[in-house]
């Protein structure tokens, strides 16, 4: 068999599973996961490879009504992956029927002048109830036009090589484009920053996850021993700073302790972690922050 090289676009709404599905096949996190919606907030690469492929998986914020400056970045940039991409995997929640944000996504692919394959991932297959299988997976597969679809639970690694194989027979052959070694286009510190992201959006709730974000402000790197990073979280209002201070500064701390073994994982080194959390009113609607936090291209 000829190596085989592409690009595959993961799109959905949000909080359906195509960060967990791209991490599952890279084998890596790379894009941070939470049950919140809106988690993924830029396009982010992921490089599965083996003797035979490389797939570059394109993971993409969920497409959503956006409401903030923020909102909007992360939509264009979830459109701006339909092109260039050899293969466009639609990931849905098959435990739901299709709703307008379905609806809408589907008509952004069926316009989308790119004629590249559409592949559909029916995920979160573990939720379906068994009397829901038939009509749901009709109605996504109508809705689409396509036929190609796969059942997944891609959580626990369920017909994730199914869809693997899929995708390969429709990927064209080509030389690899990345380096043996390479699993992601980010760079350490944005890692970093999402690991503490996310770390705050597993432990909250309501408003806090979507009005947070975490940049680096200083990343020292002596040759050998420990690295120092120091990052600031920001947060729209006191109220919520003092939900992530918590009561003597546990809140904050545990966030730290929980992001460091991460981190000192994907770095392979010891890190010391200082972070500050600081309110910046309205940054999700002020584009040079925007541009700060890497959401804005
Ligand atoms: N039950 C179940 N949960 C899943 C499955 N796949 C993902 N999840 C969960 O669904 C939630 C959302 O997963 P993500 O991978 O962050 O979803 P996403 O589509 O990348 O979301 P955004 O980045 O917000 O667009 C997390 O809590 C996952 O653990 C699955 O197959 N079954
Ligand atoms: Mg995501």
């Amino acid at each position: 068999m000829s190596f085989k090289f592409g690009y595959v676009a993961l799109i959905g709404k949000p909080n359906v599973g195509k960060s967990t599905l791209m991490n599952w096949i890279v084998g890596q996190k790379v894009s941070i996961v939470s049950n919140k919606p809106q988690t993924t907030r830029r396009r982010v690469i992921g490089i599965a490879q083996s003797d035979d492929y490389q797939i570059a998986f394109v993971d993409t914020p969920g497409i959503h009504e956006p409401h903030t400056r923020l909102g909007r970045a992360m939509v264009e940039s979830a459109r701006g992956a339909l092109s260039d991409v050899d293969l466009i995997l639609y990931v849905a929640d098959v435990s739901h029927k299709p709703n307008d944000e379905d609806r809408e996504i589907a008509r952004l692919l069926k316009q989308s002048p790119i004629k590249c394959p559409i592949l559909v991932c029916l995920n979160k297959m573990d939720r379906l109830k068994a009397e829901f299988v038939v009509q749901n997976v009709d109605e996504y597969c109508s809705l689409l036009n396509c036929n190609d679809y796969m059942l997944t639970a891609a959580i626990r690694g369920n017909n994730v090589d199914k869809i693997l194989d899929m995708i390969l027979e429709r990927l064209p052959e080509g030389e690899p484009v990345y380096g043996p070694d390479d699993f992601t286009d980010q760079s350490s510190r944005f890692m970093t920053a999402e690991l503490v992201r996310e770390k705050i959006l597993i432990a909250t709730r309501q408003e806090i996850p979507h009005a947070t974000a975490v940049s680096i402000d200083d990343w020292q790197e002596p040759e050998s021993g420990t690295l120092r990073i120091s990052a600031s979280i920001y947060v729209e209002k006191q109220s919520q700073r003092a939900i992530l201070i918590g009561k003597q500064g546990q809140f904050v701390k545990n966030v730290g302790t929980l992001a460091r073994a991460e981190i000192e994982a994907l770095l392979g080194r010891p890190v010391f972690l200082e972070l500050y959390v600081k309110v910046r009113a309205d940054w999700r609607m002020n584009p040079r922050m925007l541009h700060e936090m890497e959401y804005l291209e």
